[in-house]
Order: structure tokens, then C-alpha cells, then sequence
């Protein structure tokens, strides 16, 4: 154990020995070429949603329309090939967030070390939880989700329980004392991001058993029990009540994939955004959750699987072109967009989707909703393009994400888009640990009204 901690303590050496050569590295790109253009704003743009702007910093990954998320610069195959973990073919969560931490492959033994860390966070904080419950000596965040509805939307309930552990913010105390310099910001956003790396799985099974499972032997009120010997991936998966291989093997592939997507997308761009203004990592990431919380984004993957589950009834096992097809015309007839499809940047099936196929081919070839996916990924692009106004028709993340889950047991579609959640904070803490590590503006773009741009070019 002692060796274990020394490799992790590693870790933070290693980022703090990189701070140096990055902010000389920044500062020398702004004095060269600080006056130089990254491209032309458009009207359609300002209007657009900013749709193409070149605005932020974000180094934790790079999405290339056409070749899709790059980690650090590599790809998904390339971090299945190359990252280390405790796994049979998926990388561990734990190597993804060395990797983008230091912008380098990590060992084994600082996988296992940087593993041990967050284990041993999730651990403490649950049992400390636990402890609370047993003798009634102190609130916790567990109280707060017990006072609110059960049927509370489960995002809702994941970032509200992240305003519920702010209290525990080291970066905020240490700010409120004043005694803080600028160059140790990063350190108490460091601690504070992976103690909530650590605990939102524990948060998050939590919410599952009490408010998602429908079966009474299988709900619970208790503080879900830390296995720390395992991966976070596997802990997460076994606290909510599935321990088999294969489904553990889908978590790791799940945490890993749906970690970062560069900056720009909502729930990446509202983290970064919230914390530029110096609010924790807690207030920042539930801004995040409460972005990732939208049908447009990741609440995209529920959505999902309800519309599959509509088309299983509407098709009855008929899976014929010509009647999938009606059917994906009538949802963009009835005014829905088709849950799944189209990217703000790529235009390309997501390799995200691509893994995942892949993974349904190797362990579920024979499951019916898994064919009706394929069968979707026949029809949908055409329909889409036809409408002669969608810029991506091919498929993206949450197109393949909800039929994996289901065939392994997570049924609940509306717990999706919290293992979203629990995924999704491993890149933005990272980013944002970087952030303050190399001394980012608050973000502050302009905006004009219309009657600005109207008469700017009247
Ligand atoms: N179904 C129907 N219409 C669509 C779709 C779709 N899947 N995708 C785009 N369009 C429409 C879009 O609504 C817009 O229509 P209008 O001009 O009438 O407002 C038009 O096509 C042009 O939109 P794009 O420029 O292609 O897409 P944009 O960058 O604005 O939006 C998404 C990107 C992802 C929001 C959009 O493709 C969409 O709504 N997809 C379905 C929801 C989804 O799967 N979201 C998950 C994204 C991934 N994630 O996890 O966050
Ligand atoms: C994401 O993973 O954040 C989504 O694909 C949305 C995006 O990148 O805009």
C-alpha cells in the first residue's frame, strides 16, 4: 500500500512538475502569436449557437468532425490498445483520467495507485455516510435525497446531491480563508475533483436503488457498501446490484467513452464556464449535470430507449425497410427529432456508437433490440438526409449506449444519463484541474442584440 501511495503521490508531482513548462508554453503562443486570427464569426454563427467558433482552451481532448474524439491524441481503438488497467480487453476509467491529466500513458502501477486513491475516497466518504445514518450525529447528502420525492428525476437528484457535498469543498474553505495564492488553486480543485470523482458512483448507485429499480427486493435506502479491491467501474456496476463480468466489462467501456468530448458541447462548456468565475468543482460540475440533463444532450440516450421500445410495439417484430422506415418518418412528422442521430460537429457515425457496436456484436449478437438498432442504423441516415436540412445524419453515442444496458439488466431508462454523469466528470474535473492550473480568464464572450448586427450591416 505504501508503494502504491508513493506512485500516486507521483501523480500529483507529475502534474505540478508540468505546471512550469505549460504556462512558459502558453505565454510564449500568446506573445508570438497572440494577434493572429483563428477564423471569421459569421451572423450565422452568432445565431447559431455559436455553432464553429473557435472560443476556449480545452486540452483534455480534440473532436475532428471526420475522425472523431481523439483522448490526448489518441483514438478509442488506440486507447483500447494502449492504456493499461486491471481488464480483460477495456481500459479502466482510473488510466483515461491519468491520461488526461499528464498527456501520458500511464503505467500499471500508477493506474493501480491512481485506482487505489479513488477507491479508498469512494470508501471513506461512504462509510463516514453510513456512519451518520447509524447514529443520527450529522447530515449528509444522502438525508438531502432522502427529502426529495422519489420519483425526482434521477439528474436532477445527481446534481442537487453535488450542491449537497459543496460543503466539503477544500478549494472553497481555502479560498474563504484568504490565505490562498493563485499558483496553489489547482491543488485544492485537484483534491476536491477526484473526491468527486470518488463519490459520485456511491451517490449515483444510491439514487438508482432507491428511485429507479421497480422490484422491492431489489430497491434500497442504505449507503451502497465500497468493495474497494475493485476498479470504479466494477464498484459502480456491483453497488447497483450487477456483478457479473461481462456487465463490469461494460461498465469500464461505458465510464471510458463517454468521459470527454472536447469543450464545446454543454455540459464540458458549462463546467468550464461556472468554473471560471472560481466556484469549486461541485458547483461547477453540477451546472454541468444540469446541462447533460437535456433531451439535446445526454438525456438523448433515455430518450433512446423509450422511442426503441415505442418501435418494438409499433413494428411488432416486423423489421422490413419499408415498415422502419414509416415508422422514423412519423416521429419527425409528429415534430420529434430522432433520438440518437445528428452531431453539432462530426459528420460521421460517432466512434463511440462504433465501440459499442462492436461490443454488442461480441457479447449480445442475438438480441432483438440490438438488431432493431442495426436495422435504424440501415434506414435512419437516408430519412435524415432527405429532410435536406440535417448537417450529420449518421448516428452518435447515445444511438447504442441504452441497449447495451438493458441486455445486461439496467433496464431503467431513466437512470441513463447519470452514468452519463458519473462518466462525463472524469474529463471536465480534469480540464478544470488544468484550468486553474495554468491560470485561465474568466470567460466572459460579448454578446450584441439584433438590432446591434442589423444596423452594423444596414
Ligand atoms: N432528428 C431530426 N431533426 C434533426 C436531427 C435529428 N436527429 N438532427 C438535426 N436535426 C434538425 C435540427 O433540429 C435542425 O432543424 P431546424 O433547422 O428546424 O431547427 C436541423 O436539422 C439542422 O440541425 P444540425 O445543424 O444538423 O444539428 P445541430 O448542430 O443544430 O444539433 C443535435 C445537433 C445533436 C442537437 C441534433 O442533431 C439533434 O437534435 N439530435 C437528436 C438528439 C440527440 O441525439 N442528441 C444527442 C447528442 C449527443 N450527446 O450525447 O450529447
Ligand atoms: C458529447 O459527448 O458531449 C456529445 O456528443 C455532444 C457534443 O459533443 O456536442
Amino acid at each position: 500500500m505504501e508503494e502504491k501511495k508513493a506512485a500516486f503521490d507521483g501523480l500529483k508531482a507529475q502534474i505540478e512538475s508540468q505546471i512550469p513548462e505549460e504556462i512558459a508554453r502558453l505565454k510564449a503562443l500568446k506573445t508570438k502569436y497572440g494577434h493572429e486570427k483563428v477564423g471569421e464569426v459569421t451572423v450565422n454563427m452568432v445565431m447559431g449557437g455559436m455553432r464553429g467558433i473557435v472560443g476556449m482552451l480545452y486540452e483534455t481532448s480534440l473532436l475532428d468532425a471526420n475522425d472523431g474524439i481523439r483522448f490526448r491524441g489518441l483514438t478509442i481503438p488506440e486507447l483500447q490498445e494502449k492504456l493499461p488497467g486491471k481488464r480483460d480487453r477495456e481500459p479502466i476509467p482510473e488510466a483515461l483520467l491519468f491520461l488526461l491529466l499528464t498527456n501520458k500513458v500511464p503505467t500499471e502501477g500508477e493506474v493501480e495507485a491512481l485506482r487505489v486513491d479513488l477507491m479508498e475516497r469512494a470508501e471513506k466518504f461512504a462509510k463516514e455516510c453510513a456512519m451518520n445514518d447509524a447514529n443520527k450525529s450529522k447530515k449528509n447528502v444522502f438525508d438531502a435525497l432522502r427529502a426529495l420525492p422519489e420519483e425526482t428525476h434521477p439528474m436532477t437528484q445527481l446534481s442537487a446531491a453535488c450542491l449537497a457535498m459543496q460543503n466539503d469543498s477544500k478549494f472553497s474553505k481555502m479560498y474563504a480563508s484568504g490565505t490562498m495564492k493563485k499558483t496553489e488553486y489547482w491543488k485544492y480543485i485537484y483534491e476536491d475533483a477526484l473526491d468527486l470523482i470518488a463519490k459520485l458512483p456511491v451517490v449515483a448507485a444510491y439514487i438508482y436503488k432507491r428511485s429507479c429499480v421497480k422490484e422491492a427486493a431489489r430497491k434500497s435506502s442504505e449507503v451502497p457498501t465500497v468493495d474497494a479491491s475493485l476498479d470504479l467501474a466494477a464498484n459502480f456496476s456491483q453497488m447497483m446490484g450487477f456483478s457479473s463480468n461481462e456487465c463490469k466489462e461494460l461498465m469500464r467501456l461505458y465510464l471510458t467513452i463517454h468521459a470527454d468530448h472536447e469543450g464545446g458541447n454543454v455540459s464540458a462548456h458549462a463546467t468550464h464556464l461556472v468554473g471560471s468565475a472560481l466556484s469549486d468543482p461541485y458547483l461547477s460540475f453540477s451546472a454541468g449535470l444540469n446541462g447533460l440533463a437535456g433531451p439535446l444532450h445526454g438525456l438523448a440516450n433515455q430518450e433512446v430507449l423509450k422511442w426503441l421500445k415505442e418501435a418494438q410495439v409499433a413494428l411488432k417484430g416486423d423489421y422490413s425497410a419499408e415498415t422502419v422506415k414509416t415508422f422514423v418518418e412519423n416521429t419527425l412528422k409528429s415534430g420529434r427529432v430522432v433520438p440518437g442521430y445528428g452531431h453539432a460537429v462530426l459528420r460521421r457515425t460517432d466512434p463511440r456508437y462504433e465501440c459499442q457496436r462492436e461490443f454488442a456484436l461480441k457479447h449480445m449478437p442475438d438480441d432483438e433490440m440490438f438488431q432493431l438498432v442495426s436495422r435504424l442504423y440501415e434506414i435512419v441516415p437516408d430519412v435524415l438526409k432527405a429532410t435536406g436540412k440535417v448537417q450529420n445524419p449518421w448516428p452518435n453515442v447515445d444511438a447504442h449506449s441504452g441497449v447495451l444496458l438493458q441486455h445486461f439488466g439496467i433496464k431503467e431508462e431513466n437512470f441513463y444519463t447519470v452514468m452519463f454523469g458519473v462518466s462525463r466528470s472524469i474529463g471536465c474535473l480534469s480540464q478544470l484541474i488544468l484550468s486553474r492550473a495554468h491560470g485561465y480568464a474568466i470567460e466572459r464572450p460579448k454578446s450584441v442584440t439584433s438590432k446591434w448586427l442589423e444596423e452594423k450591416f444596414q
